[in-house]
């Protein structure tokens, strides 16, 4: 399957496009508005500048390259959108619109949405979110996703596309750092204990958000996308990994670098985050196409600690770029 990954300088994206390679070797192009860092996402196959705005352009690629799925990574996040409305909307939406309508027109075999959290609201029950809920969200990147989980719905229902999505929690990586999301500073405050810096963090103490390590988050779209079609009850699926407060990570942080201190100076993303669950019941993921994520808060901890501890050994902490 020849596969074109948007968004592929991001913090999913890129790795999510290497880990594609690994399964179907040159067949991935990566796509993204910036040239990529100098390292193994340019290094390990076909890369293209793009806008996924530009739906003619978004079009010659998928043409020159005989596309035959679409994984549309590139996004506006929670907290740059709230700088920028308009530009989330047609970076969220249209974007996705241009590829949901190449890929019916082309007739392309799959394509992956990532939704988030975010199409939750203050008014979705806060534990345990359901899979079936309110969805009024209070920022513009809910907003957009919001559309965009209707769009792919009927796109899937009116043109028999198979458009799969994950309403994913926050990401925790050590590769690509995220790119003004609500979550990144459950990113943020490892790269600070590892350069045994104190961190100012821009949630309370007390704030309880869902989370998920890397390589759950790959695994989750890859097993998704490998499903059969019959066993999906949804177009997008809740999934979590694990849930834990600011207080919780930088403690367990300390369990490794005890004198690590974290100073809580909330800003606007506190009532972004004060608006998202707390915890995310997954269990129709689990039932329909066998989600379990692997990584809890004591894994990911560790594995944060090892892999940008030996980057900062090698004087690379910050990918260049
Ligand atoms: C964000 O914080 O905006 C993202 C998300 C939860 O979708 N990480």
């Amino acid at each position: 399957m020849r596969i074109l990954v948007t968004g592929a300088t991001g913090q999913i994206g890129s790795e999510l496009t290497l880990e594609l390679r690994r399964h179907h070797r040159d067949d991935v192009v990566a796509a993204g508005h910036r040239r990529p860092a100098a390292d193994k996402l340019a290094a390990s196959g076909p890369f293209v500048r793009l806008d996924v705005t530009d739906r003619a352009a978004l079009e010659r690629v998928v043409r020159e390259h005989r596309i035959e799925a679409i994984y549309h990574l590139a996004a506006v996040l929670s907290a740059t959108g709230e700088q920028d409305p308009p530009r989330a909307w047609e970076v969220n939406v249209n974007g996705l619109y241009n590829v949901l309508e190449i890929a019916r027109h082309r007739g392309l075999a799959q394509v992956f949405y990532p939704s988030s959290i975010a199409v939750f609201g203050p008014r979705t029950p806060r534990d345990a979110t359901p899979q079936d809920t309110i969805l009024s969200p209070t920022t513009i990147y809910g907003v957009t996703k919001v559309a965009g989980e209707l769009l792919c719905d009927y796109y899937a229902r009116r043109y028999g596309l198979d458009v799969r999505g994950l309403r994913y929690p926050g990401i925790i990586s050590s590769e690509t750092p995220p790119g003004g999301g609500t979550t990144d500073y459950a990113v943020e405050i490892f790269y600070a204990a590892v350069e045994k810096r104190s961190y100012t963090c821009f949630v309370r103490e007390d704030t309880a958000l869902p989370m998920m390590f890397m390589p759950d988050c790959l695994r989750a779209a890859i097993e998704l996308m490998a499903a059969p079609n019959g066993n999906l009850r949804y177009r997008t699926y809740n999934i979590t990994a694990m849930s834990f407060t600011a207080g919780e990570v930088a403690a367990e942080i300390r369990k490794h670098i005890p004198e690590f201190r974290v100073r809580y100076q909330p800003d606007f993303r506190q009532e972004i985050a004060d608006s998202w669950p707390r915890s995310i019941d997954d269990s129709a993921a689990r039932s329909d196409w066998g989600w379990k994520p692997v990584y809890g808060l004591k894994e990911t901890t560790a594995e944060m600690l090892r892999a940008l501890g030996e980057r900062q050994a090698a004087g690379c902490l910050y990918p260049s770029g």
